[in-house]
């Protein structure tokens, strides 16, 4: 880890010296990212409960399943709406912060809401509630009545350092729904791994695999690769698409997920343009004005932390931060001595005996013995839902 490679990096001057100690504490951190502290030129000023936004920033891509009768084409139109969220959900922050930056951690019961608005799509609605701290889980349910399609799920991650990179596998899945054709979409989630950390200047790039389960029966599995040292571009995936448990997939999709990919039909060998992320452009999220937001909705609640985090006024964000966290301190406390749990908001625990565990279990997939699940009647009554 050389000392030239530091000076020619994204890191400020005088933070040199921190990010190479924060470099040597990551080899020894023991996989909860939120518990390392990472120097502030490397923070971002939005939390992580933010993140599940990422998931539907295309309500057209989002809906578009629910108007295809055909079940072959319908679950290939999840299979690019899925593909279409990746861009948004590993590389936004490049663009719009210069690298990906450190997250806020989130609190116990801290909630994001939101709403898409579209002409053609109408009202998508986003709830994201911090559901654990110790392990920090967030789960989300994003939803569109008019069009029937509904998303669920949760995540956490765990990390694990090597040599220079630092590599996140997430915990949890999300759940699709198509409310007219009674259809669910079993979906994990893909590792990934920091690259650019020793410039300072690191960014997301996505390894390993993932898939796409149907309850109609229709399966998608996606492998992901990067730039190698010799060959590969970055961002880089391959897709099978099978009607069911046979061998032979029907459709190959390939290509970049930040950027353009291509479908080939197994039979005819034609091959076409699946999808164009540089086409695409993500819709803005409605959030309330911060004085109309309850102090445990994630804008509000950090507000002061994000001011100073956008001066690099370090010294604040420092005293700003151990407010927040010494508030959560005195509610466990509390809780402790009281003898009660914390009540979530919008989402519970639950045994998964659903269609989901058999959807799981013919994925492959070792499903998790409880399961987050969002709690729309608790949402709906509350005073949050008026968004
Ligand atoms: C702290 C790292 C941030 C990540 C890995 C948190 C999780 C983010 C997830 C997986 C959350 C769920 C979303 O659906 C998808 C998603 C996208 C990005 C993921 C974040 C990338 C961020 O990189 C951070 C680590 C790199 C670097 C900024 C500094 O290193 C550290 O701070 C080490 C703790």
């Amino acid at each position: 880890m050389s000392e030239q490679r530091v000076e020619a990096s994204a890191v400020p001057a005088q933070q040199r010296g921190p990010w190479m100690t924060f470099l040597r504490s990551l080899a020894s951190s023991k996989g909860d990212l939120s518990s390392i502290t990472a120097p502030p030129f490397i923070l971002s000023g939005t939390s992580l409960v933010e993140y599940s936004k990422f998931w539907a920033e295309l309500p057209d891509a989002f809906v578009a399943p629910t108007m295809i009768l055909d079940k072959e084409e319908r679950a290939l139109a999840v299979l690019k709406w899925f593909i279409a969220t990746l861009k948004g959900q590993y590389t936004s922050r490049n663009e719009t912060l210069g690298s990906e930056k450190k997250p806020l951690n989130p609190f116990l019961g801290e909630v994001f809401l939101g709403k898409w608005e579209t002409e053609t799509e109408g009202t998508t609605i986003l709830v994201s509630e911090q559901v654990s701290h110790h392990p920090p889980v967030t789960a989300y349910a994003i939803y569109n009545d008019i069009y029937g399609i509904e998303l669920q799920g949760y995540n956490g991650q765990k990390a694990s350092f090597a040599t220079t990179t630092l590599n996140v596998r997430q915990v949890g899945h999300a759940v699709l729904y198509i409310k007219k054709f009674d259809e669910y979409y079993y979906i994990t989630l893909p590792t990934l791994h920091i690259e650019g950390l020793f410039y300072g200047a690191p960014y997301v790039e996505l390894e390993q695999n993932t898939l796409i389960q149907s309850s109609s029966g229709y399966r998608a599995t996606i492998e992901y690769s990067g730039k190698g040292y010799f060959s590969g571009k970055k961002n880089t995936f391959k897709a099978k698409f099978y009607a069911g448990e046979e061998s032979a997939a029907l459709y190959t999709i390939s290509g970049q997920w930040s950027g353009k990919s291509t479908i080939m039909n197994e039979h005819t060998k034609k091959e076409s343009l699946f999808y164009d992320a540089t086409e695409h452009n993500v819709v803005p999220l409605i959030v309330k004005p911060l004085d109309q937001q309850a102090d445990y909705e994630s804008r509000r609640a950090w507000e002061k932390v994000a001011a100073a985090v956008q001066v690099m006024d370090y010294d604040t964000i420092h005293v700003e931060k151990s407010k927040i966290e010494n508030q959560q301190r005195e509610l466990r406390k509390k809780e402790k001595e009281l003898g009660i749990k914390w009540q979530r908001r919008y989402f519970e625990l639950i045994e998964d005996e659903g269609p989901l565990k058999d959807l799981a279990e013919l994925a492959g997939v070792e499903p998790d013995e409880k399961v987050w699940r969002f709690d729309r009647e608790a949402f709906e009554h509350s005073t949050d839902s008026k968004l």
